[in-house]
C-alpha cells in the first residue's frame, strides 16, 4: 500500500527466498473505475478527447504543454486541468498560454482520481470538441492505477532520469499509449542509452508507440502533434 495516498495494489513481498503475495484494499479502486467510466462516458458525449499526462517531476510535462497550446492552440481548443499536491504554479504557467485551466491540489496525495476529475471538469466546461489535457501529479507509481476516465495516457520519460525505469515502473509504462522520451537535446551530456530504454519498454510494452523529443528545442514535435491531431481513443 502507498504510504501517501493509500492507494491499492497487490504487494509482492520477497524474504529470505519465498514470495508471497499480499491482496490489499481493492474498493478504492472499484469505486474508482465505476466514476472514472461516468466521466469517459460523459467526455465521449461531449466529444472532449482527454489525454491523462504522466511523469516523474521535473519530465517536462509544463513545459510540452505550453509549447504544445502555443504551437497548436489555433488548430485544437485545449483544456487543461493541473494536479500538484500543492500551489498553482503550473496552472500559472498554462493561463500564460490562453487556454482555460483548473489546478486541483491534492494535499498529501499522490495522484489525481476520476471523482477530482468529475469536479475539475465542472469548473472548466471544456467545450465540445476540446483536447482536455490532465497533468497529473508527478511520479510513476500511483497515477498509474487510477483511471480518470482519458480517452489516451501519456508517459513521459526524460533522457536525465538514467536506466531501468520501465522495468521498475511496469504498471505506468505498459499502461501508456504513447510513451514521450524528453529532453533528448541533452543526451550527449548524460549517460542514457535510447537502445536500451526501447528494449527495456518492449518488455512491459511490446507495441509501445515511443517518440523521441525535445520540448525546449523543438525536435520531435510533429509527430507528436500528428498523434495529438489524430485523437486516438480507447474503444
Ligand atoms: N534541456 C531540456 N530541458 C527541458 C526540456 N523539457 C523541460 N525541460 C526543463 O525541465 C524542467 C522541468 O520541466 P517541467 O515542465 O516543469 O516538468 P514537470 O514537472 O514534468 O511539469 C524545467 O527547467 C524545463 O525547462 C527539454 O526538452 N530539454
Ligand atoms: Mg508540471
Amino acid at each position: 500500500m502507498c504510504d501517501t495516498c493509500g492507494c491499492s495494489g497487490d504487494a509482492v513481498v520477497h524474504h529470505e527466498g519465498h514470495t508471497h503475495t499480499v491482496p490489499l484494499e481493492q474498493d478504492l479502486l472499484a469505486k474508482n473505475d465505476h466514476l472514472a467510466g461516468h466521466n469517459r462516458a460523459r467526455l465521449r458525449e461531449q466529444d472532449v478527447f482527454a489525454l491523462n499526462l504522466m511523469s516523474s517531476p521535473g519530465a517536462g510535462k509544463t513545459t510540452l504543454l505550453e509549447r504544445t497550446i502555443r504551437d497548436l492552440g489555433g488548430e485544437l481548443p485545449f483544456a487543461v486541468v493541473e494536479g500538484d499536491q500543492e500551489t498553482l504554479l503550473d496552472a500559472d504557467r498554462i493561463k500564460q498560454t490562453g487556454a482555460p485551466v483548473v489546478q486541483v491540489n491534492t494535499g498529501a496525495g499522490c495522484h489525481l482520481d476520476a471523482a477530482m476529475l468529475d469536479r475539475a471538469l465542472v469548473a472548466l466546461a471544456p467545450p465540445s470538441g476540446a483536447v482536455l489535457v490532465v497533468e497529473n501529479v508527478g511520479n510513476l507509481v500511483c497515477p498509474a492505477l487510477f483511471d480518470l476516465g482519458e480517452a489516451a495516457r501519456a508517459v513521459i520519460l526524460s533522457v536525465t532520469e538514467g536506466p531501468g525505469k520501465p522495468l521498475k515502473y511496469p504498471h505506468m509504462f505498459a499502461s501508456a499509449d504513447l510513451v514521450l522520451l524528453n529532453k533528448v537535446d541533452l543526451l550527449s551530456y548524460v549517460d542514457f542509452d535510447v537502445a536500451e530504454f526501447r528494449h527495456d519498454l518492449s518488455h512491459v510494452r511490446p507495441d509501445a508507440l515511443v517518440l523521441e523529443i525535445s520540448a525546449t528545442r523543438g525536435d520531435g514535435l510533429g509527430p507528436w502533434y500528428d498523434w495529438l491531431r489524430r485523437r486516438p481513443g480507447r474503444g
